[in-house]
């Protein structure tokens, strides 16, 4: 930010910050809080970021006060012309920085413009032939038996998605998820020997159980995908294919991964959140071929509740940085300085599930250590490292206590940490990981969950990030009076 930027902002989040004040002072002062916490520790969360004061700004606003359910020109109230606007413009920059067909940018979250995807293929690959088979323009001229066997025919479908603990995201058909529910479901794993993904055994899986949606995307693979892969085992069995880039939506933004890497050539649909490498708000969006733009722009209102019109304008701010060339700068840097973290580990003897990355994030093994995914989370914090547990492939401890740490690094990126400050945080968290031990159970056994802390490693390891963290302050310039 320029110094101008600087003392703008300070300005308006000061007496924003008053004006919360006088109605509900505790709001303000956690707010004050949340900043002050963020400043202080070493975010290395994967999926979290720091959007622009330009975005945040954009989201306060009284958007957040009209209801626009439909689409652009087609609202189910009036009075939406602003909001068709800021729609259009973000969905033109969507479409842009992606070079998608069609980007529908009124998803709330991830998992809503998951559903969105769902919901479009049933209604464009079973709705579509079927109201041809019953001679029906549409689902009203249906009479209430054709109705019974449309929705078995809806309910009859299956989906391929990775697995949980091989990294692949609670909606690729995970069983106790709605997208578990909603489709017959199989899920694709990673090789037990390297941890990567084997595409013939995701081709056989795919020849064998017939899908109408492949999902490919992740949440906690550490490595690249290839979608033109994945777009021939999806032709072979005449399934949809469908991305969820959540994760690394920057990446692709800032031409990191390019050619068969990026999702967008090669998937008939990609979703997304905004919020993660994307630094953008919190949200989602979801791109797509002409092909799947009439059922996907019919996302709300059969699926959405009413989009978020403050947020749909902060999309566009937020899409208006990452077409900007400092974002390419941006993107490479994550990418960069998670091989430079992953290297970190190597070099201290950690273990790293498939034994590196090539993306942004890291997943670290810590059963070395004696720990659980869950007291390894627990002790970083107590040092001011802020991560999450993850399971890792075949995990003995299961997906609440896990055996895993994921490690992201779009956050620091965004503070300007590089490879020596990410080869620091290698080192502090292996100083917290070896100086932890298991704690015992009432019953006197040991702990998945309590862990001691070996005195003074948590200053010490404060006092070494704070360094960093002061070298490169969150949202420079911007002080709150
Ligand atoms: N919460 C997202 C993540 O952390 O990856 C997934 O839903």
């Amino acid at each position: 930010m320029t110094d101008d930027l600087s003392r703008l902002s300070s300005s308006a989040y000061s007496q924003a910050l008053e004006v919360i004040a006088s109605v509900e002072p505790r709001i303000a002062e956690a707010t004050r809080a949340e900043l002050a916490d963020q400043r202080a520790s070493l975010k290395l969360i994967a999926s979290e970021n720091y959007a622009s004061p330009a975005v945040l700004m954009t989201m306060g606003t009284w958007f957040s006060d009209k209801y626009a359910e439909g689409t652009v020109g087609h609202r189910f109230y009036a009075g939406c012309q602003n909001v068709d606007t800021v729609e259009s413009i973000a969905a033109e920059h969507a479409r842009e920085l992606f070079g998608a067909e069609y980007a529908y940018v009124q998803p709330h979250s991830g998992i809503d413009a998951n559903l969105v995807a769902f919901w479009s293929i049933l209604a464009h690959r079973v709705e579509g032939p079927w109201l041809e088979k019953a001679q029906a323009k549409n689902v009203n001229e249906l009479t209430d038996a054709d109705w019974e066997e449309l929705r078995r025919e809806l309910g009859n479908q299956r989906l391929l998605g990775m697995s949980l603990d091989a990294g692949g995201h609670l909606t690729h058909g995970f069983r106790p998820n709605i997208s578990g529910k909603m489709f017959h479901q199989q899920q694709y794993g990673t090789d037990p020997e390297t941890g990567l993904l084997d595409y013939d055994k995701v081709a056989a899986k795919a020849r064998e159980f017939k899908p109408l949606v492949l999902v490919a995307g992740y949440s906690a693979y550490p490595r690249r995908v290839d979608f033109a892969k994945m777009r021939e085992i999806a032709d072979e069995v005449g399934a949809t294919l469908m991305v969820d880039m959540a994760h690394f939506a920057g990446l692709v933004a800032g031409k990191v991964f390019t050619g068969d890497e990026d999702p967008v050539p090669h998937a008939h649909i990609v979703t997304s959140t905004t919020h993660k490498s994307l630094r953008g708000p919190r949200g989602g969006i979801v791109l797509a071929t002409e092909e799947y733009a009439p059922s996907v722009d019919r996302g709300c209102p059969m699926v959405l509740g009413g989009p978020l019109s403050h947020v749909m304008a902060a999309k566009a701010v937020a899409f208006a940085e990452a077409r900007q060339d400092s974002f390419r700068g941006y993107a490479q840097q994550v990418a960069d300085n998670a091989k430079s973290l992953a290297e970190g580990f190597l070099t201290r003897g950690t273990d790293l599930v498939t034994g590196g990355t090539d993306n942004h994030l890291v997943l670290v093994d810590v059963s070395k250590y004696g720990l659980t995914g869950r007291q390894a989370e627990s002790a970083l914090l107590e040092a001011g490292v802020v991560t999450n547990r993850n399971s890792v492939p075949a995990d003995p401890n299961g997906a609440w206590y896990t055996s895993g740490i994921r490690l992201g690094t779009p956050a620091l990126t965004t503070r300007g940490f590089g490879h020596d400050e990410f080869d620091t945080v290698a080192d502090l968290i292996v100083d917290v990981l070896s100086n932890t031990q298991p704690g015992t159970t009432k019953a006197g056994g040991q702990s998945k969950a309590s862990f001691v802390l070996a005195d003074g490693v948590a200053d010490r390891v404060r006092a070494r990030s704070a360094e960093m963290l002061d070298k490169h302050p969150l949202y420079p310039g911007l002080e709150l009076s």
